[in-house]
């Protein structure tokens, strides 16, 4: 494809409640909605979910900026013709900075699904046209509010609880949660908050019947993770370690984890994604599943359309527009409907972004023409 245009817009949204985790918390989201137009006039949306600042990884939106500004835009112009699949290539002299990379690199897969006619997850191999739905909680100010909070989402319909731990918010709360929901499918996430030192503590947790705990240790590490997964019954998932196909392959080999969440962000996109997705389940028959980034409808559109894989076995940190935000910016707005989110049947995301409500949220905006 021969680009003509990329546009940037920056957006801050409000979340409908603060978002609390062991790194941080959030009320007023930022990110960066990425559009690519080719040559016919055809279009494609992606999103850069680098946060506001370095806390969930080094990138923040004012890096994924820089990058995509000074450095990607010009590799693009230097190329003149791109395919998603080999966008990376492109780009390969920039180390690191997998947001920013991603969401270019979605835009282009969603305007190559546009202009091939397809909705994106069948473009890219999904073998179903539902994302099974979970929900990501929170810490919160108290275990009450948590056990509130659980019941109206699983009222609404989400098929799975995740909740965030940290030291202190941790065993007694799952136990707590446990009373009052047993058979529900629950899981945790720590973000990163524990050391090697802690095991036994949440080996705790293994009484409780988690489904899995979602990165526990350090945010790059993958040796100390294969000790705990020997030492814990209850699978390791690993989110923030896993920063492309080359973290799952060594995953593989240590023993680091059972699982592996996806996140186009974090691995730079949907074409690594794939690549995760084809070693860890087709290659390794090991389970992978799609985790979020509190993303607009735009993101949510390339996440519905990954948890459509074979290899997604868990349910996805992928919920409804109205879980995250008052207005989305796109329409429809993603809905949950008996526990799933299904995909579209119009051609790449198959969600319209509304410039009204984009108006609403863009604090900067720059074109760039090829
Ligand atoms: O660790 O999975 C995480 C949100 C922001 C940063 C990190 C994480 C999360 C979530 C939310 O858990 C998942 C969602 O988008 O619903
Ligand atoms: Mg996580």
């Amino acid at each position: 494809m021969e680009l003509r245009k990329l546009e940037l817009v920056e957006v801050w949204m409000e979340l409908k409640a603060p978002f609390q985790t062991s790194f941080g918390e959030t009320r007023l989201r930022p990110g960066i909605l990425v559009r690519v137009e080719e040559r016919g006039g055809e279009e494609g949306w992606g999103e850069i979910v680098a946060g506001e600042g370095p806390w969930y990884s080094y990138e923040t939106v004012w890096t994924a900026w820089h990058v995509v500004q000074d450095y990607i835009v010009p590799m693009l112009a230097g190329a003149r013709e791109v395919e998603a699949r080999g966008f990376h290539s492109v780009v390969s002299r920039i180390r690191g900075h997998n947001m920013a990379k991603a969401g270019i690199e979605e835009a282009l897969w969603d305007l190559e699904a546009r202009l091939a006619g397809l909705p994106l997850y069948r473009y890219i191999g999904g073998v179903r046209d539902y994302a099974v739905s979970g929900v990501s909680i929170g810490i919160k100010r108290s275990v009450d509010e948590l056990l509130k909070t659980i019941e109206s989402y699983l009222t609404q319909g989400y098929v799975r609880i995740k909740v965030k731990i940290k030291p202190g918010w941790d065993v007694e709360v799952v136990a707590r949660i446990r009373e009052e929901h047993p058979d529900t499918p629950l899981q945790v996430d720590a973000n990163a908050a524990y050391t090697l030192e802690d095991a036994e503590h949440l080996a705790k947790l293994d009484q409780y019947n988690l489904l899995m705990i979602e990165q526990p240790l350090d945010h790059d590490d993958l040796v100390d993770h294969a000790e705990l997964s020997r030492r814990l019954r209850t699978p390791i998932c690993l989110d923030e370690s896993i920063k492309g196909p080359r973290d799952a392959v060594r995953a593989y080999k240590l023993g680091s984890a059972k699982i592996i969440n996806i996140k186009p962000g974090r691995v730079g996109g949907i074409g690594p994604s794939l690549h995760i997705h084809d070693y860890w389940y087709r290659a390794k028959g090991l389970p992978v599943w799609i985790g979020g980034m509190l993303e607009t409808g735009v993101g949510r559109g390339h996440l519905v359309a990954l948890a459509t894989l074979e290899g997604v076995k868990y349910p996805n940190d992928v919920s409804a527009s109205d879980r995250y935000y008052w207005e989305d910016i796109v329409e429809p707005p993603w809905t949950l409907r008996g526990g799933k989110i299904y995909a579209p049947k119009a051609s790449g995301i198959g969600v319209e972004i509304v410039e009204e409500r984009l108006k609403k949220v863009a604090k900067r905006r720059r074109t760039f023409l090829f």
